[in-house]
């Protein structure tokens, strides 16, 4: 407990890039996966980062960059040195899926992203009406993306239901890349 991290920090675990549209989840998500201290960033900067402690030992340095609309310019500063992208989606909100399609897509072009692993977190998958992994995949186009490994898995980011077992596929994904 109590770690701080800098981006300098001499051992740094694999950077992870936390994307997704706002009130997909990811503050929740971090909030819960973290043992470290949250890094407070300024709100004009508006991310946080912290480190993920894997059951096997890992850890994953995890930058949560922010879903608003305001903050998506300023994605790409981030994607630099990242190892994986992990795109977190509300499962319970159909409506959002077409523009969450999009902001995939578009941050799946950056060069600095060439070939780096997915992994899409359908979270909210406690709630009754949570949309199941083939719709999402479907809704996302997740097929069309062979230039790159990538998977899907279901979470709930509230009752932390699928996040170990998400992070560990992530940590296998970057080492096969
Ligand atoms: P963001 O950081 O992506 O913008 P947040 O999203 O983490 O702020 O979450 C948005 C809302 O969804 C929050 O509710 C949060 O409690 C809820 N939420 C996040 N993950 C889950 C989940 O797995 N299950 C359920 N049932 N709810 C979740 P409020 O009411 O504060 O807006």
């Amino acid at each position: 407990m109590g770690q701080l991290l800098s981006r300098n920090s001499i051992h740094h675990p694999p950077q992870v890039l936390l994307i997704g549209l706002d009130k997909a989840g990811k503050s929740t998500l971090l909030a819960r996966l973290l043992t470290g201290e949250l890094m407070e960033t300024s709100p004009t900067v508006g991310f946080n980062v912290g480190t993920l402690d894997l059951e096997n030992n890992g850890a994953l340095t995890i930058w949560d960059i922010g879903g608003q609309s305001s903050m998506r310019p300023n994605w790409k500063f981030y994607l630099e040195g990242s190892k994986a992208l992990v795109f977190v989606v509300d499962s319970t909100d159909p409506a959002r899926l077409p523009e969450a399609q999009k902001v995939l897509r578009n941050v799946l072009r950056e060069e600095y992203l060439r070939g780096v692993p997915l992994m899409v977190l359908a979270n909210k998958k406690d709630l009754p009406n949570s949309m199941t992994i083939r719709e999402v995949s479907k809704h996302l186009d997740l097929v069309n993306y062979q230039d790159r490994s990538w998977e899907i898995q279901g979470c709930s980011a509230l009752n932390g239901m699928g996040l170990q077992q998400a992070f560990l596929s992530v940590e296998k994904l970057i080492k096969k890349s």
